[in-house]
């Protein structure tokens, strides 16, 4: 399937609406705190519409959502697509200076923002000059912001779709790079029913009884895809989650409550949840299928979790942007450990630093060619010149191909990290650890933990005056657990006397791999 083969006037809100005339009265989203049918989703959406277009907002203009994963994430995100505006779903871990540049960078005019998550977004009102609007779910007490269910419920429940082309943007996200400032991806129209046929019907079979769940958040391309485009696009049904990917048991409660059929998760998800002491008391037996993205799954806790559920996990690579996975293992053709085989509709390449194409069993760089590829970061001509080659996307991955035809991840050409399925710029960990008073400087690299899966892990050489202890390691990762995004502080610390590094002083990262394998 490609873009021709959708009406050149599409809007994307018909993966919602065709459910209308079908099963309207269906329940398409369960959550804790709301069930909604289609019908109701429907009618939430068009007020969203309404009421944003009564702000005066306008066709091509960026809506930002800040929000746990809730029904109103889900109403919020396609009004705004349905008006022809572009919904810009925001990564709730980060901080206010991470928010100020995506919504300056976007030049969002509105945000819809949880109350718990509005302090980030007062701090920095003043630094978004374009947003003029700021609506609140949940109760606040700042008379100047709107609050959503007031302001929907002035709207009707009528509205129709603005005719978009189908290759018009309807969603951004952004993606954290190893320097620099996160990288905007723009997705069109067309790029979700692509998907959704490519992968998630054709790879992984969903069918209308399906229930799927996922603890990768609606913000994160991989949820957006996996647990409501795909989903709806078939008339199933989603659950959504606004609780915390790193509470394992808040996890196994949600599927023992809501029955899902399917289970989106990252590989740290799997591995948290087997740890856990009452892993058995939980009945799970509403699963079929299990799918994990985000990094590599590493083999043994694929066994594991066979072993414990016998269900298996299909592990697939997917990228922001592509939008969602390209190379997949399927219900029937598994191989643990890897990524499995190109989806078909999917070509892909491995190249060496020449450029030449590498034979079977050989380490080369990951090229991919889909119909739903992004064309460009926004606004960074160089980046997206080196990475959006033509028809082929550099995703920056090391991968081979084994005799059968299987992919296996081998690493990234970038010092870049996937941490519990999440970027983490190893950069960025130091530039924070060195604004504390002890460190005189420092490097971060990945390092596997018992599942192994990667974390950061820091050297640092201290300042004269400090030595090294067990109490200053803990308060440099309390450090950077304070003043950065949670996932992203160090596991581990170890003090050297001095980094290595090359005559240019470049600092030697591959060094510090082999002494971190060493001491594993
Ligand atoms: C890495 C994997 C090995 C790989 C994503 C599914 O992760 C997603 O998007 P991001 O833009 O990151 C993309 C990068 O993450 N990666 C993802 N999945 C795997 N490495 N095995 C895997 N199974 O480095 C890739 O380039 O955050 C995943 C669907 C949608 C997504 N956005």
């Amino acid at each position: 399937m490609n873009s021709t083969d959708l009406p050149v006037y599409y809007n994307v809100v018909d993966i919602l609406e065709h459910n209308l005339a079908a099963r309207a009265d269906k329940v398409a989203l369960y959550s804790v705190e709301r069930t909604m049918t289609f019908r109701e989703v429907q009618d939430e959406v068009n007020q969203v519409g309404n009421a944003l277009k009564s702000l005066g907002i306008r066709f091509g203009e960026t809506v930002a959502i800040l929000a746990p994963d809730s029904a109103e994430w889900v109403t919020t995100f396609f009004g705004v697509m349905k008006i022809g505006a572009i919904a810009l779903g925001l990564n709730t871990l980060l901080k206010a200076h991470e928010y100020a540049y995506m919504l300056r960078d976007s030049c969002a005019r509105a945000i819809v923002v949880h109350a718990a998550l509005l302090p980030a977004i007062t701090a920095i009102r003043d630094q978004a000059p374009d947003l003029d609007h700021v609506i609140v779910l949940g109760a606040h007490n700042h008379p100047e912001y709107l609050c959503f269910e007031t302001w929907i419920g002035e709207h009707s429940t009528e509205l129709a779709a603005t005719p978009t082309h189908r290759d018009d943007f309807c969603a951004l996200n952004y993606s954290s790079g190893t320097t620099g400032e996160p990288k905007g991806i723009l997705h069109a129209h067309k790029d979700y029913p692509i998907i959704a046929q490519l992968w998630g019907r054709q790879v992984l079979g969903l069918r209308e009884d399906d229930r799927t769940f996922a603890v990768a958040k609606l913000f994160f391309t991989f949820g957006t895809g996996g647990n409501l485009m795909f989903p709806w696009s078939v008339g199933a049904s989603c659950v959504l989650f606004s609780g915390s990917p790193r509470d394992p048991l808040q996890v196994l409660t949600m599927i023992q409550r809501f029955k899902p059929t399917i289970l989106y998760n990252a590989p740290t998800g799997y591995a948290a949840a087997l740890t856990q002491d009452s892993f058995a008391d939980y009945d799970l037996s509403s699963l079929r299928l299990c799918v994990s993205a985000g990094e590599a799954l590493p083999a043994p806790i694929w066994h594991a979790w066979k072993e414990r559920t016998g269900l298996d996990i299909i592990d697939g690579i997917g990228s922001t942007e592509v939008i969602h996975i390209f190379i997949s293992n399927r219900p029937d053709d598994i191989r643990p450990g890897s990524s499995g085989k190109p989806v078909p509709g999917f070509a892909v390449r491995l190249i060496d630093e020449q450029g030449s194409d590498v034979p079977p069993g050989e380490i080369g760089n990951l090229l991919v060619k889909g119909p739903c590829t992004a064309l460009s970061y926004l606004h960074q001509y160089e980046k997206s010149r080196q990475t959006f080659r033509g028809e082929w996307l550099f995703t920056g991955d090391k991968y081979f191909a084994d005799a059968d035809g299987y992919y296996w991840h081998a690493g990234r050409s970038d010092d870049m990290l996937k941490v519990g399925g999440i970027w983490v710029s190893p950069m960025e960990v130091e530039s924070m650890l060195i604004r504390h008073p002890a460190v005189l400087e420092c490097a971060v690299i990945g390092r596997p933990d018992q599942s192994d899966l990667i974390k950061p892990y820091a050297f640092v050489a201290l300042k004269s005056g400090h030595a090294p202890s067990a109490a200053l390691e803990q308060e440099l990762i309390a450090y950077c657990r304070e003043h950065m995004a949670e996932f992203k502080r160090p596991r581990w610390v170890t003090f050297v006397e001095e980094l290595p590094k090359t005559a240019t002083g470049k600092i030697q990262r591959f060094k510090l791999r082999a002494l971190s394998q060493i001491e594993a």
